[in-house]
């Protein structure tokens, strides 16, 4: 058989296993990300969840010895949930980006991409592969750019024609030789909607992303979050889709072509107060499966609090009590101080003055102080 016609054959393959899209893309090493990526390091814009070797990053002969083609998949999720229940006076919710929708997708891409290599390996017994999702040394996204899968976007996202952004990516490198195919133009045109309507102005210009000014990255991390990005949060718990919603090409887009990929709709939108007193297990066994929870409950519950100070949400302010006198956690003490000054009256002024008194640690000190300074606006 042909390389032609076992592409031709791979192509039908991945149609049957519940692949959406796939390219092909040479193996050549990328140098235009890897100019980027010194750049992005350069300014401090990185993440720090890549993949910090950049040799590795853009020289996939360095990952496949003798790699000539690289195969890149997409599946497309949904983008609105079934009957998603309503953040209530009574109950407010919080949200978890469409990215953490249904089962942990990288699961759900490593199963397409171990069926695929298992299909080569039968063609081609002594050809090598290795497949990644997100997690991997390669860049996902100039992979799907190079092979044809979309256009990079103003928003850094890979954008399908057929459905638009709302795509995970995942590839597998091989030593087989496909012909590639040719990368799609870009259609972002005179558009600039997501570089303006960014919240916190991270996307620096189209294209380019200031990851520390991210509220995708900011849901992540396990510290404090920065003041000057507390409001701008509002009631994610984790990720952000602004830039993707307000994009054209995601108008009417809405794809529920993998059973495992639907949201359980109390999961993708919890109640919040109830979010702040789950066991470590309780976690475990209801959000362990989403992609969302790899960074652990912390950063979940330390967003919660923050959209229940977005509320203003007063029946949190017993439960926030508790959590400032007896977590053992100082960013859920200290977080869980500024919201009662956020929520709170006057007369919330003696929890936190009681806290003062015991509290330890410098950072959750400083935390109490905001509250009460926010407490003393309101007199
Ligand atoms: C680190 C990381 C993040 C970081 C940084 C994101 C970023 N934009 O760099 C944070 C935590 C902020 C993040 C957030 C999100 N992420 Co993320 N993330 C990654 C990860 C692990 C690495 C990305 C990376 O290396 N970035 C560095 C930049 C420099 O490179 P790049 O974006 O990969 O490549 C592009 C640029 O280099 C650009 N480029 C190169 N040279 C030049 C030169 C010029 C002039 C220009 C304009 C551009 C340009 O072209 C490349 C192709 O598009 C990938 C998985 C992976 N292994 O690749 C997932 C990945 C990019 N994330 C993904 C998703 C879904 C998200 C979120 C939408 C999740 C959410 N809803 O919250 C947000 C989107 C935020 C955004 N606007 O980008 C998907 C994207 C799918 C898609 N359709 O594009 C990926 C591919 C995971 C996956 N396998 O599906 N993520
Ligand atoms: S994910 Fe949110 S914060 Fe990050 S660039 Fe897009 S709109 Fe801005
Ligand atoms: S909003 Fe406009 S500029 Fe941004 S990615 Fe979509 S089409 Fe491109």
């Amino acid at each position: 058989m042909t390389h032609a016609q076992l592409k031709d054959e791979l192509i039908a393959y991945s149609k049957t296993i519940g692949v959406d899209k796939i390219g092909f893309a040479s193996a050549d090493p990328f140098l235009q990300l890897k100019d980027r990526l010194l750049i992005q390091q350069e300014r401090g814009y990185q993440s720090g969840f890549e993949e910090p070797d950049i040799e590795k990053r853009t020289e996939p002969k360095k990952l496949v010895e003798g790699a000539r083609t690289i195969i890149s998949i997409a599946l497309a999720y949904p983008s609105k949930m079934k009957n998603p229940p309503k953040s209530t006076r009574d109950e407010r919710r919080g949200i978890f980006c469409r990215a953490s929708w249904g089962k942990d997708y990288h699961d759900v891409l490593r199963d397409r991409l171990k069926k695929i290599e298992l299909f080569l390996q039968e063609k081609v017994p002594d050809g090598k592969t290795i497949s990644m999702v997100d997690t991997g040394e390669l860049s996902d996204r100039a992979v799907a750019e190079r092979a044809g899968i979309g256009w990079s976007g103003k928003n850094c996202a890979i954008i399908t024609p057929e459905f638009g952004s709302y795509v995970y990516l995942g590839e597998l490198v091989t030593t087989i030789g496909f012909e590639p195919d040719q990368p799609i133009t870009d259609q972002c045109g005179t558009c600039n909607k997501c570089v303006e309507a960014c919240p916190t102005g991270a996307l620096i210009q189209g294209g380019q992303l200031d990851s520390q000014k991210c509220i995708a990255f900011l849901t992540q991390t396990k510290t404090f979050l920065p003041d000057q990005y507390r409001k701008k949060l509002g009631n994610r718990l984790y990720g952000c889709d602004t830039c993707q919603q307000v994009c054209p090409e995601n108008k009417g887009k809405d794809f529920h072509l993998h059973p495992e990929m639907e949201p359980d709709p109390e999961l993708a939108k919890p109640k919040l107060i109830p979010l702040l007193t789950i066991s470590n297990r309780e976690f475990k066994e209801t959000f362990g499966h989403v992609s969302g929870s790899w960074r652990g409950k912390k950063p979940i519950q330390r967003n919660a609090i923050i959209a229940l100070a977005h509320f203003k949400d007063k029946k949190a302010l017993p439960v926030l009590t508790e959590l400032l006198y007896k977590d053992p956690r100082p960013v859920i003490r200290g977080t869980a101080a500024w919201a009662i000054g956020e929520i709170g009256s006057t007369s919330e002024e003696t929890i936190l003055n009681k806290a003062k008194k015991t509290e330890k640690e410098a950072e959750v000190i400083r935390e109490i102080e905001k509250g009460l300074n926010l407490l003393n606006n309101k007199h």
